[in-house]
């Protein structure tokens, strides 16, 4: 069973290149039935859709595609052309194995960027909350607030709540400039003492994320950093800091927004109601979004003053995932998709915030009646409605987007439509904590130990994490639904998050009516003990998928592995749990991929990030990465292979963790700690 033994997986896709996009001159590059049905109306319409310029775009550079094209400084763009002589190396003499590794890891940078700035964002409503500088947002989750203040070393002792949040945001604001030689805190205290050791050992924890984020720069610079080793590891530190900034996302937005509770949803472009105002929520930052789904019923009168019947919250993305997780509010769409939704003609209005935000929207709601506006300084559009938010202002800004949205209502008033009739059920909204709450049923002291007594029995083979975006190189969500279903029939127990957690949504895969059909019998038994013994307070059971939250969400899936490690007294790289982002797109996936990569995990991307212009690079991700991290990437475009190998890197987890404990009983030893 051990992976690398197994020459049946080999460690590279089993897909060649040109074969990657499937039939690359259709545009129905979709598994969604209402995105195939908006697709072929509109077919002969001229609106031009990311499906269209994905097919434009074809083929797309080889040498980009691999990673070998440098444009680092501005005698570039240098690109290897050859294995031998002066057109092997870029102008500067970099080797591909540099110019590789420094395109890869600056896209982790990006990503930490990313998700780490909405992080501070967040931190500084905490902090106008606790000061008193807003009457818009308090802390609404109290217990939370203690939760998190413990984990990190702050004492609450004697404190009120805005006292201890106070302390909590500054603290959370130092982990972005600390200057001391101090690792980030909203890092450290969330590992498992292996890890801590590894990573110091390593010198690749972050001391302060914008400084893990600007070393990166710095080293990738034109003529610094040439060893793809150090590139590659200076890249995850960067995945580190992303994983700081993830954590202190949700932990401050459970604080301010509350933790979420399971609650029971739709999703797909059938949750949008012609006869009510839309609004598409957009984006990533969920204190503007919540701020407006908390506001809409106060404004449901003037809705219906203007003749509708009502105000339909709807959700894309990760922004569309938080208001799912805290207030129950419909997914319309994931990332691929998002122009069809307003291209249903009912969206009356789109606000958006941060990241993955297409700037085409705005040319496709030309062709309909649909505002869209931006929010936030850093992310404008060209012709699009700008409303600025802030913490001080949010319910204000809200108001004015309602009624804006409630103006374009009545313009729409006699204009054509069309919203495919899909949709599907949903459960959500499984934090950590909630997830624990419903295992305690089973195991009041221990409650990790429900899952893991499964695990030891060989009825479940371990737990596999869905991330990440939508991809157009995929046809649309095809890899995260025969990922999943593979992963399901074979009894493995699946969070997920992002645009993931969305295909699984839309395709029903979180309607508990479908748990026995899509899971393995062991599966299926242990969701249905849980059902029976939650069930008094479980109106509506259990899927098959649970839904952690949105990309910063995440950290929900690193918690859950290093309190899985934890209570098996093993560090995360023994554990049986994989991660999977079947169809990466973005920059944060990258990173999400490093800081998963260094936390121990198999990581899949079932997308090629560029990387294949260097077998050392490539090789340093998927097999040197392990022996230093136990964490390793597997690149694997195909999805029935990809399957294959997450399950394989789990069983081998598991067989080893049954000969070591062997060993352990047989001559009463400790258990390794070997990996
Ligand atoms: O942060 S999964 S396409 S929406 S990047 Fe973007 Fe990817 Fe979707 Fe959420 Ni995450
Ligand atoms: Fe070319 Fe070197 Fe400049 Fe990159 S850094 S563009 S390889 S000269």
């Amino acid at each position: 069973m051990p992976r690398f033994r197994d020459t049946e997986l080999s460690l590279s896709p089993s897909v060649p290149r040109k074969e990657r996009v499937k039939d690359p001159k259709n545009i129905m590059r979709s598994v969604d039935p209402a995105a195939l049905e908006m697709l072929a109306h509109y077919k002969d319409s001229g609106i031009i859709t990311g499906y269209d310029r994905y097919v434009a775009q074809q083929p797309q550079c080889a040498f980009g595609y691999e990673g070998v094209c440098c444009k680092i400084c501005i005698q570039g763009p240098c690109r290897v052309k050859g294995m031998e002589g002066a057109k092997s190396k870029g102008v500067c003499g970099a080797h591909d194995y540099t110019i590789v590794a420094r395109n890869i890891s600056r896209l982790a940078a990006g990503g930490a960027s990313a998700h780490s700035d909405h992080g501070r964002e967040i931190v500084y409503t905490l902090l106008a909350a606790a000061r008193g500088e807003t009457g818009d947002f308090k802390v609404k989750d109290e217990e939370k607030l203690r939760r998190v203040a413990a984990n990190v070393g702050i004492s609450a002792e004697g404190k009120d709540v805005n006292a201890l949040a106070e302390e909590v945001a500054l603290a959370a604001l130092n982990d972005f400039g600390n200057i001391t030689s101090e690792p980030c805190r909203w890092l450290t205290s969330y590992l498992t003492d292996g890890r801590k050791k590894k990573f110091e050992d390593c010198n690749i924890a972050p001391t302060s994320i914008d400084r893990a984020v600007v070393n990166l720069l710095h080293s990738t610079h034109m003529g610094v950093d040439a060893d793809p080793v150090n590139i590659i590891f200076t890249g995850l530190r960067a995945g580190l800091a992303d994983y700081t900034g993830m954590h202190i996302s949700t932990d401050i937005s459970d604080i301010v927004l509350g933790t979420p509770e399971p609650c029971v949803s739709e999703a797909n472009l059938g949750v949008l109601k012609p006869k009510k105002v839309n609004i598409i929520l957009h984006g990533h930052n969920p204190m503007l979004s919540q701020t407006l789904v908390d506001i809409g019923p106060e404004m449901e009168d003037e809705a219906k003053a203007a003749g509708a019947e009502g105000i339909q919250f709807s959700g894309i993305c990760c922004t569309g995932n938080e208001v799912l997780m805290r207030s129950g509010v419909p997914i319309a769409t994931n990332f691929s998709s998002q122009e069809l939704a307003i291209m249903t003609g009912v969206a009356d209005l789109m606000i958006v915030d941060v990241q993955c935000i297409m700037p085409s929207i705005r040319a496709v709601a030309e062709c309909f009646n649909t505002k869209i506006v931006t929010t936030m300084s850093n992310s404008k559009i060209p012709g699009s409605e700008h409303i600025a938010f802030d913490e001080k202002h949010a319910v204000e800004s809200a108001r004015t987007v309602i009624r804006m949205a409630i103006d374009s209502f009545k313009q729409r008033q006699g204009k054509e439509y069309f919203v495919p009739d899909v949709k599907s059920k949903v459960i959500a909204g499984f934090s950590v904590e909630s997830i624990m709450n419903l295992f305690s049923k089973i195991n009041a002291d221990v409650p990790m130990q429900a899952l893991i007594d499964e695990i030891e029995a060989g009825r479940i083979k371990g737990v596999a994490f869905f991330c990440g975006c939508n991809n157009l190189e995929s046809v649309h969500d095809q890899n995260h639904l025969e990922i999943v279903k593979g992963l399901l029939k074979e009894n493995v127990f699946v969070i997920t998050t992002g645009c993931s957690a969305q295909a699984m949504a839309k395709a029903g895969i979180m309607d508990p009516a479908h748990v026995d059909e899509l899971c393995g019998e062991n599966l299926a038994a242990f969701l249905h003990k849980l059902e029976e013994l939650n069930k008094d307070t479980l109106t509506d059971g259990l899927p098959s998928a649970f839904h952690v939250g949105s990309c910063v969400d995440c950290s929900r899936a690193h918690d859950f592995l290093t309190l899985m490690a934890k209570t098996m007294g093993v560090d995360t790289p023994k554990v049986p749990y994989v991660a999977t982002a079947p169809e990466a797109m973005s920059e944060k996936a990258i990173s999400i991929g490093c800081g998963f990569v260094a936390d121990g995990v198999p990581t899949h991307v079932g997308t090629m990030p560029p990387i294949e212009g260097s077998a050392c690079v490539y090789d340093i991700a998927c097999r040197i990465a392990s022996d230093v991290y136990g964490g390793y990437f597997i690149f694997e475009t195909d999805y029935a292979k990809a399957t294959e190998k997450l399950l394989a890197a789990l069983e081998y987890r598991t067989w080893k963790m049954g000969v070591h404990k062997a060993v352990a009983e047989k001559f009463d030893a400790p258990l390794t700690q070997n990996y």
